[in-house]
């Protein structure tokens, strides 16, 4: 059994019985579990509020502050899980590495990482065993999570991180782009500094999984929010090693595993099968059919983000099809397809938590 530093055994007490942990270990809980990616952020007068005069990544460095932001769409809406107010760079600027992320923009590197001598440049990591500086710098994320576990309460906080092509797809084109032109011709073009700097990222994943883990949180979840941009033979042969490399990282802990990623409808299997317990779908695969196809997974998902800016009418009637088709699967943890828009009513979640409970 692993030990929180408190001395309490991992997953014990009432967050190992919320309804979310439950739902993601194949359980039918009589309140459905809802929760949304990007919960925490623009759409709440109070994040902007809070967020004053703070960078992201300041903003993601202090602890009171993430603690704070985590709560705030718990307390808002009632949400069945708070997520660590983080981002995906943050291991990777903890790590030393140059990235800021610019307003309206996203992570923007200051040295895109092209060739085998970029990759050879990028920070040691050591190990969490050796204590050495990566694992140091970690402390300010455990700081995070403990706090935010002090204004969760019983609401189970979820850990995450992004996974190594995601990661990689900013790295190597050095900031958001439309279609992940350049980290896709460097793992075509030279496969052997692609797969080392998918494990230098798996492995910075995979410690910042781990220590968000070790602090207290219920579950994780992983996001590939772009590797859909990448066929199938492709994805099997240069992505799933690293992910698997992330989960290996926390497969000894006993939380539950989300794995996330958009227009991945043709990779969800191979998904799966890189070390996922649970598989959060995007809209575009409905979730009867994503149950037929993951036999035995609990499924996340998956409201189109775009019905939030539609009548209640036809917000009613999507969720509503969205949790019949999740009766397909053996269990169902409610959430977007994506991110929350940064424009959306808040009240409108809000509604959404209360018919998704009510049902
Ligand atoms: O409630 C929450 O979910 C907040 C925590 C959170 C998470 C889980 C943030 C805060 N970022 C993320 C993960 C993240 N970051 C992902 C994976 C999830 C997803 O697909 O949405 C990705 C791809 C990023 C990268 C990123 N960071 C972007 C996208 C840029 C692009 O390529 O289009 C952006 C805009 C950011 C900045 C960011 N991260 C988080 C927030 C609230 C913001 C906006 C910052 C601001 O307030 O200006």
């Amino acid at each position: 059994m692993v030990l929180l530093p408190n001395g309490h055994p991992l997953v014990a007490g009432s967050a190992s019985a919320s309804p979310l942990v439950r739902a993601l270990r194949g359980d039918r809980p009589e309140r459905t579990p809802v929760w949304f990616m990007r919960q925490a952020g623009r759409s709440l007068p109070e994040y902007r509020e809070a967020r004053k005069g703070t960078t992201m990544l300041e903003a993601c460095l202090d602890p009171a502050l993430v603690a704070e932001i985590t709560a705030q769409p718990v307390r808002r809406h009632g949400v069945d899980a708070g997520i660590l107010f983080s981002d995906i760079v943050v291991p990777l600027l903890l790590a030393g590495v140059d990235v800021t992320i610019k307003p309206g923009v996203g992570p923007v590197f200051a040295s895109p990482v092209r060739t085998a001598a970029d990759v050879a440049a990028l920070p040691s990591l050591g190990s969490a065993a050796d204590r050495g500086g990566f694992d140091r710098s970690l402390d300010v994320v455990r700081q995070a999570v403990s706090a935010s576990l002090g204004l969760l309460g019983e609401t189970p906080l979820i850990g995450f991180a992004g996974a190594p092509f995601t990661l990689a797809a900013y790295m190597v084109d050095g900031g958001p782009s439309r279609d992940h032109l350049e980290a896709r011709r460097l793992m075509i073009a030279d496969p052997e500094t692609w797969d080392a700097l998918m494990n230098w990222a798996a492995d910075a994943a995979g410690l910042f999984l781990r220590a968000q883990v070790l602090a207290g949180a219920s579950a994780v979840q992983l996001f590939d929010s772009w590797v859909g941009s990448v066929p199938r033979d492709r994805y099997v042969a240069r992505c799933a090693p690293a992910t698997a490399r992330v989960f290996s990282h926390v497969g000894d802990l006993e939380v539950p595993r989300i794995h996330f990623g958009t227009h991945t409808g043709h990779l969800l299997e191979d998904m799966k099968e890189a070390g996922a317990t649970a598989m959060g779908i995007d809209v575009t695969v409905p979730l009867d059919e994503a149950a037929r196809r993951l036999p035995g997974v609990p499924l996340q998902g998956n409201i189109d983000p775009a019905v939030l800016g539609a009548p209640w009418e036809a917000i009613e009637a999507h969720v509503r099809d969205v949790v019949r088709r999740g009766l397909a699967a053996p269990s169902h943890v409610v959430n977007l397809g994506h991110g929350v828009p940064p424009d959306t009513d808040p009240e409108v979640l809000t509604r959404i938590v209360d018919l998704v409970h009510g049902l």
